[in-house]
């Protein structure tokens, strides 16, 4: 368990051993490690992780844990851009931002397929997090930080993605029958001016069912003259009708303050992709810092929620 000290600036409180995983965890040669999502099967973590190549285009590798915080990152890439096939033409830049959702038995990842076309959403599922299978390409180009919900509504597959429209980056919701065709798409959130999430706003983690309604951590961007800040924030979504909010913070929950999360490629930067929820009532939300490393942060699960449902983190 890790110790909260009693007084922070942010509501997620820092593994001390952050961060937990960096370049100089990786077998293989490369440029970054960032932005990694996690499951949890049996006693062991698994953590895909976005790996930067040093030619610049993404692939993912994977670590494995048994306490969630100490990693070993295997020798090889478990998944790299797709060289022929229908995916080849819209992974050339890579893939990025994997999500993972456990979802009736079976690990679906939606992750981010990038090419000069822009960026399309694309899922893939394994059973054993070594070997990926793809299923389809979800969405024409211009979306990303698409999120499986980790099960059927009303019968159907539920995602959470980020279309850009108008050059503003909301969150909407779209429903689907067999996981490849998707439709029926309502816009759930928007920035909102003058807050931190001003700017832009995306999915971050698979939503987590409660009984107060779909807990979702999302990051939210604000500009400034020196550039965007990513923050983590979180919102709560009705559970039959989840294109609607319950309740939404208006602070962040954890904004990049250390210098591992405002140095490194892309500074000021707290981008989370994935979280764990322990039997004992402790969420692990496992972020990438400065699109440079992989951190982790934890709070009481509980006390999450509550302070998402009073709207506030303060
Ligand atoms: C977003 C994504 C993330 C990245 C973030 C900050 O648009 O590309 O992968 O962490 O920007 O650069």
């Amino acid at each position: 368990m890790i110790k909260r000290p009693s007084v922070g600036h942010d509501i997620l409180q820092r593994f001390e051993g952050n961060p937990i995983i960096t370049l100089e965890d990786i077998p293989f040669r490369c440029n970054t490690v960032f932005n990694g999502t996690v499951a949890k099967k049996g006693n062991r973590y698994y953590h895909l992780l976005r790996v930067e190549g040093q030619q610049g285009y993404s692939v993912f590798a994977l670590a494995i844990s048994k306490d969630g915080l100490h990693f070993t990152v295997e020798d090889k890439p478990v998944m790299v851009p797709a060289r022929k096939g229908p995916f080849a033409r819209y992974e050339t830049m890579g893939i990025e931002d994997p999500r993972i959702t456990e979802l009736e038995g079976v690990y679906y990842v939606m992750y981010t397929a990038y090419s000069k076309y822009g960026t399309r959403i694309a899922l893939a599922k394994t059973e054993d997090f070594y070997h990926y299978e793809r299923i389809a390409l979800v969405s024409e180009p211009g979306n990303k930080d698409g999120i499986l919900f980790p099960e059927k509504i009303n019968g159907e597959y539920v995602r959470l993605d980020r279309p850009i429209g108008k050059e503003i980056g909301s969150m909407w919701v779209s429903y689907s029958k067999n996981l490849v065709d998707w439709g029926k798409s309502e816009l759930l959130m928007t920035p909102r001016p003058g807050l931190w999430d001003s700017f832009r706003i995306g999915a971050s983690v698979a939503p987590i069912k409660t009984k107060h309604g779909w807990l979702e951590i999302y990051h939210g961007v604000k500009m400034t003259t020196a550039g965007p800040i990513y923050r983590i924030g979180t919102v709560l979504l009705d559970l039959e009708q989840p294109y609607k909010v319950i309740a939404r913070c208006d602070e962040p929950v954890l904004s990049p303050r250390k210098d591992y999360e405002r140095i490194g490629d892309v500074g000021n930067v707290a981008f989370a992709c994935g979280a764990v929820v322990e039997n004992s009532g402790e969420i692990k939300v496992y972020y990438g810092a400065a699109d440079t490393c992989v951190c982790v942060a934890t709070t009481d699960f509980n006390e999450l929620v509550a302070i998402t449902l009073a709207g506030k983190s303060g």
